[in-house]
């Protein structure tokens, strides 16, 4: 491989390849690979949960093709051919692709001037990026033990999850007590939904985490969009004596209006976007500061390209990045976001579950947590490599994430 720093010719910077990588060290993930003639190649991630190999086929068919011969230096005019070019425009299978190819263009920029991403986005803001992870337990109790767990390791900031009581699997809460893996089955496995029970349940578990671990750390609660607006308005204030950080997808999103009834009600902070594909899906809210953390994350939002005109315009508003890090990412979107959250001026925080080893091995990267904080590395672009050979090794298995119903039997939002 050519030496990073002394490429950046047009010459060396054409796009003389692309490939599809899917691997399934532990779970599913897709990862596009670009090379140049100068010989620098650049890693983006295409994972989107239950559909990888729709991304792939989008990027073999439809993307790659147009690739070849062009100058990967020109990353925002690349952007614009596949997004605008494209006529169908958005949806998460489109943007992740886009974003696949964004970040590996991002990465052999950073590659061919021997810079860390972060610098090629305006330099340093802050050390390091605070990170929150998830605590789960069966009962209240358990849930809160995990939170101490996760404290005494040096999070500053967890998420809590736990069972409800007459529910036989809740969002967020695993039977091995590691963090949350859902795409368990190669069909959609089946759950049951009760609001008034979660309702009543889940300010107890506030109150229980308060009691036992005090008012320091920062405590999140993820409700995956399962409530209605007036439902979520009545939790969000139900919850604010415990003052969460944040309150996570209380209801689906499609209808921005719908957070004003929860803002008018109480003013619990409020999260959501990690479904979320462009500036679109989130104008409103942001515009009429409905929200407070944007969680619109790299992959599933095309890319840098597109995410940093997210979060700049949440910056107008007072709306600060909270990038979604569920172990469905792969570690080069969390080497990106890393960069990212590293340098943007309205970063809030970053969400950290962890990759299994095998994982991790098959991703080689720079970053690494100290007291609270990830911290990325100086290597040149984000600082995520893959070792092909070992990926080969785990093939793709077919995966999907379960569906919800209510006690009735009718279909609800998982
Ligand atoms: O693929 C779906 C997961 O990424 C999602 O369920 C995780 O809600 C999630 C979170 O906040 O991490
Ligand atoms: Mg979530």
């Amino acid at each position: 491989m050519a030496k990073a720093g002394v490429q950046g010719s047009t010459r060396d910077r054409e796009i003389t390849g692309a490939r599809v990588i899917v691997t399934c060290p532990g779970r599913n993930f897709v990862t596009l690979k670009i090379e140049t003639k100068g010989g620098v190649t650049g890693l983006g991630d295409a994972t989107l949960n239950g559909r990888e190999l729709a991304v792939a086929a989008y990027l073999t068919e439809h993307v790659i093709p147009n690739l070849i011969g062009r100058d990967a230096g020109r990353i925002e005019d690349i952007w614009q051919f596949l997004y605008r070019g494209a006529y169908w425009r958005r949806g998460p299978v489109t943007m992740s692709a886009i974003a696949a190819v964004d970040v590996a263009l991002w990465d052999i920029l950073g590659k061919m001037a021997g810079m860390p991403l972060y610098q090629l986005l305006g330099g340093r803001s802050r050390d390091g990026a605070l990170v929150y992870c998830h605590a789960n337990g069966d009962s209240i109790e358990q849930a809160s033990e995990a939170v101490g767990r996760y404290i005494e390791q040096g999070y500053l900031a967890v998420r809590a999850q736990s069972g409800v009581p007459g529910l036989a699997k809740t969002y967020g809460v695993t039977k091995s007590k590691l963090a949350y893996e859902p795409a368990e089955s190669e069909l959609p496995t089946e759950t049951v939904w009760s609001t008034p029970k979660y309702l009543r349940h889940t300010p107890k578990l506030f109150e229980r985490a308060r009691a036992d671990h005090g008012e320091e750390v920062l405590l999140l609660h993820d409700v995956h969009h399962r409530l209605t607006p007036i439902e979520a308005a009545r939790l969000a204030k139900d919850l604010e004596p415990y003052r969460l950080f944040w309150f996570e997808d209380s209801t689906p999103a499609e209808n921005q209006d719908a957070f004003k009834l929860i803002r008018q009600h109480s003013t619990t902070p409020l999260a959501v976007g990690e479904v979320f594909n462009s500036i679109w899906d989130c104008k409103g809210l942001i515009e009429n500061q409905l929200i407070d953390y944007i969680r619109t994350t790299i992959v599933h939002g095309g890319g840098i390209t597109h995410v940093r005109r997210i979060a700049d315009f949440a910056a107008l508003y007072g709306v600060r990045t909270g990038f979604h890090g569920a172990t469905d990412l792969s570690p080069v979107t969390m080497g990106a976001a890393l960069h990212f959250d590293t340098w943007v001026p309205n970063f809030g925080i970053q969400e950290y579950m962890h990759h299994t080893q095998e994982t991790l091995d098959v991703f080689p990267h720079d970053y690494a947590f100290r007291e609270g904080r990830l911290h990325v590395g100086d290597t040149p672009g984000h600082g995520v490599g893959i070792d092909e050979t070992l990926a080969a090794k785990f093939p793709y298995a077919p995966k999907q994430l379960p569906i919800a119903r209510l006690e009735d039997g009718a279909m609800w939002d998982w």
